[in-house]
């Protein structure tokens, strides 16, 4: 029996983990499942995958499970642009490019309302994350290039309203603080002058 196990999604990214794989020459089981109807995984995946979020990939090596990739600083840099930016940059673009009769008529609240699903999962994750992690930050006591991209997405989401109505994250207010509170990210601000 091989230790590695590929929970395999029809249609999505799971195949970059197949092709590494194959190209390892590891030997490795797949679960697979067809999308539902509405595109999503179905429970069953959700429910037995190892991840938190319940998307495709995901991989088990033993006790180990990976998904979006196996070390922890990795892990929020890759989840920091692929899940967390890129759901909540949905509703950015449909803000800029529905049309006014859609603000009034009130599509964009519709569609704003369902595009905060994936964002609410997200930010669910991230706050039992920091309930598990050894210090302030994201990896320890210590920021990391963890901390310093996943930042600027949760700030950014947090403070335009991006998806966020509705939910209450004291996990993620108090990281946010400690981060704002260090000194390379106050040098870092007065440096560039940045603000959201
Ligand atoms: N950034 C994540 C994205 C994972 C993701 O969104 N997977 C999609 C398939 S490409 C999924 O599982 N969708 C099914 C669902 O949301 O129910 C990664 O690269 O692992």
């Amino acid at each position: 029996m091989p230790p590695i196990t590929l929970w395999f999604l029809q249609a999505s990214r799971s195949i970059r983990i197949a092709w590494l794989l194959e190209e390892l020459n590891l030997d490795y089981d797949v679960k697979f499942y067809d999308r539902m109807k509405n595109m999503k995984a179905p429970p069953e995946f959700k429910e037995s995958c190892g991840n938190p979020l319940g998307k495709a990939p995901s991989l088990q090596d033993g006790n180990l499970t990976i998904y979006e990739n196996k070390i922890k600083v990795l892990q929020w840099i890759h989840a920091a642009e692929a899940t967390f930016t890129l759901h909540a940059l949905a509703i950015t673009y449909a803000r800029w490019t529905i049309p006014e009769h859609g603000k009034a008529n009130g599509d964009l609240e519709t569609m704003e309302k369902g595009l905060s699903v994936n964002v609410q999962k997200d930010l669910d994750w991230l706050e039992t994350e920091l309930s598990l992690s050894p210090g302030p930050f994201l990896c320890g006591d210590k920021v990391s290039a963890a901390d310093t991209m996943m930042q600027f997405s949760i700030n950014f989401m947090m403070k335009t309203g991006l998806g966020t109505k509705g939910g209450n994250w004291p996990n993620i207010e108090k990281w946010l603080k400690a981060c704002d509170e260090t000194e390379s990210y106050q040098r870092a601000v007065r440096k560039t002058g940045h603000k959201i």
